[in-house]
Parts: structure tokens; sequence; C-alpha cells
């Protein structure tokens, strides 16, 4: 009979060959610590963006031009509820609950994308938040469907397909726009001006400042690094203000034929790190209202947890019959 220690080295081992032969893991496999605890804590991260996301596109629901618009806003603010669910199930698989994970976003104990703490100003923003925000979401999340969690990774598959729909919905918005009045025109530029710099920050710290990188990278989590990500998102993203004709609020972005790819400035690191603590426009906004919104749901989880006690009840009742 192995020993216990023989035993940990046997699923350490079937572990790394897992990861070597980038195959996925699965919730019932041993897994190290270390990698739970990380994939708990961005899988988490990742749901409290999507719930705290529908609040700053919620803000214009009511205020859409037109039914259309409406209809659309409507359906991507729902998708967002949708992923934040999938993601706090994914999360589950790993031994945490979504009730656990939501005392923790609203006692400020687990981030949430920083980008989600900057207001809404004008119905452009709805335009420019689906095409950058969900474009920046986009080139972040397509490399994560082939994350090494098996549960993560699948979720992401129907997250990037609805992500595309967004982005499409925003960037048609902005086109519509353009072609409208100088003030529309001047309005979406206004609205770039503001969210260029913070959809640059969604990738997270220069690669040389990101503690996590690393590891999550040797583990199959992160398959690209932030700097990559981000660069990837800037060589997208130019074409397609041009297309618009809008211009990027960046003096130091320019093609640079050597590296075949986008120069681009420096974001403001002094306010990512400022957000992150806090101090963001919106971040006590959104954590009042998502715990307002937890404390007015409560009645409603009671009324589910009494009907499923019920319910079993019932169950356990016919089977003794
Ligand atoms: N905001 O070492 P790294 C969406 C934290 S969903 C806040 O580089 P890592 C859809 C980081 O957590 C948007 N915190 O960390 C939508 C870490 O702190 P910790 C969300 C950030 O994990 C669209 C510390 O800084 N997407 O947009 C941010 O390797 C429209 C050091 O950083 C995801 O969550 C940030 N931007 O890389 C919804 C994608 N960046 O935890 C509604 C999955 C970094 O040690 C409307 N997540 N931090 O205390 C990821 O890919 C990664 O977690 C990164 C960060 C790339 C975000």
């Amino acid at each position: 009979m192995p020993d216990t220690d023989e035993l940990a080295a046997g699923f350490e081992a079937e572990f790394e060959r897992t990861i070597a032969a980038d195959q996925r893991i699965e919730p019932r496999d041993w897994m190290p610590d270390a990698y739970r605890r990380t994939l708990i804590r961005q899988i988490a991260q990742h749901a409290h963006s999507e719930i705290i996301g529908m609040q700053p596109e919620g803000n214009w629901i009511l205020r859409a031009p037109s039914l259309r618009r409406k209809a659309i806003l409507l359906a991507k603010v729902q998708d967002e509820a949708g992923h934040g669910m999938y993601l706090y199930a994914a999360a589950e698989t790993l031994g945490v609950d979504r009730e656990e994970l939501t005392e923790k976003l609203i006692d400020s104990k687990q981030k949430y994308s920083s980008i989600f703490n900057y207001p809404t100003l004008s119905y452009a923003d709805i335009g420019v938040i689906g095409w950058l925000v969900d474009g920046a979401a986009i080139c972040n999340q397509v490399p994560l469907c082939r994350c090494s969690y098996g549960p993560y990774a699948r979720a992401m598959i129907r997250i990037c397909k609805e992500e595309s729909f967004h982005q499409r919905q925003g960037y048609e918005l902005l086109l519509a726009m353009v072609n409208g009045t100088e003030a529309q025109r001047a309005m979406v530029q206004e609205s770039v001006d503001r969210w260029w710099w913070p959809s640059l920050m969604m990738f997270g710290p220069p690669d040389a400042d990101s503690p996590n990188t690393q590891q999550s990278m040797a583990w199959g989590i992160k398959r690209h690094t932030n700097d990559e990500l981000r660069q990837r998102f800037v060589d997208m993203t130019v074409p397609q203000a041009a297309a618009l004709g809008v211009t990027l609020p960046d003096p130091d972005l320019r093609w640079n034929p050597e590296r075949q790819a986008h120069d681009y400035g420096e974001p403001d690191w002094e306010e990512f790190k400022a957000v992150l603590a806090g101090s963001g426009p919106t971040n006590a906004q959104r954590l009042a209202h998502r715990r307002r919104a937890h404390e007015n749901g409560a009645w409603v989880r009671e009324a589910a947890q009494a009907y499923a006690d019920k319910q079993a009840a019932r169950s356990r009742k016919e089977a003794a019959a």
C-alpha cells in the first residue's frame, strides 16, 4: 500500500501531466490548493464584474432613445446577469458558494473590474462600452476558452459568443451616431476620450507589475500576459476608430513598422491603483447599489429556500409511502 506521501506525489504528478498535455482539470480531480485559490479569485472577480457591470448600462435603460435601442440594451444587460450566474456556478465547482462570494463582494473583500467604476454620462457611452469595453473583454476572454480548468473554459465559450453580439451592437450604435448630426459626432468623441484609457487598464497592470501572470500562465489559466492582450486590443481597435472617424486620445499612438504593431502611451497607473483601492469615481455608488439589491432580494431567496424545503419534504414523504 502506498503511504500518504506517495499518494500525494502521485496526484501532483497526474496534475502536472494533465497541464503539460494541455488537457482539462475537472472538479473531482486533485489540484494544488494555490491553483484552486487562484481560480476562485479570478472566476469570482470575473463574476462580480459581470454583475456590477450591469449598473453603468442599466442607468440608461429607461432613457433609451427608441424601442429598438431599449430592447437591445435590455437584452445585453440581461446577458450580463446570465454571465455572472454561469461564472458563479463555475466557481461553485471549486467548493465555494455564491452566497459566500456575494458577501465578499459587498464587504469589499473581493474585487471587480476597474472599468465599472466610471460613470455613464451620455447615450454614446452605451455604444462606446459595447465597442471598447466588450471589445477588450473579448480580447481578454477568448483565450480563457482554453483555460486549463474545464468548467471555467466551457462557461467562457458561451460568454464569448454573447460578448461578440455586445461588441457589435455597440459599434452599430456608434456608426448610427457618427452618421447623424454634428452634436452626435461630438458626443461619440467625448465618450471615446473618457473610456479609452480605462479600457486599456482592464487588461491589468503592466507585466512587470503583475504578480499573478507568471504562475497563472504556467498553470494554463491565463494564456497570454496582460501586455500581450493590451497590444492585441490596441491593434484591433485603431482601424475600427478610423472607420468611425473618431480620434483615440493618445498622442503617442502610431504604427511601428519594425514591431508590426502600434506603439501607444502609458495609461495612468496611479489612477488604476486608486480605482482598485476603492476611490474611483463610482466605487462607493456601485457597491452601495449592489448591497441594497442584495438586501432587497432577501425575501426572494427565503421564499425560494422555503419552496425547495417543501418540495424536498414532499419527495421524502412520497418515497417513504
Ligand atoms: N480591475 O497579477 P494581475 C466584462 C487586480 S468582464 C480590477 O495581473 P491577474 C464584461 C488583480 O485581480 C471584465 N482589478 O492579476 C462586461 C490582482 O489583484 P488580486 C472582467 C484588477 O488575475 C462588459 C492585481 O490587480 N474580466 O468586461 C484589474 O493575473 C461590459 C494584480 O493583477 C475578467 O475578470 C482590473 N482591470 O490578471 C460586462 C476576466 N486588473 O486579485 C458588462 C478574467 C488586475 O491579487 C459590460 N480575469 N487587477 O487582489 C483576468 O483575465 C485576470 O484576472 C486579469 C488580471 C487580466 C483581469
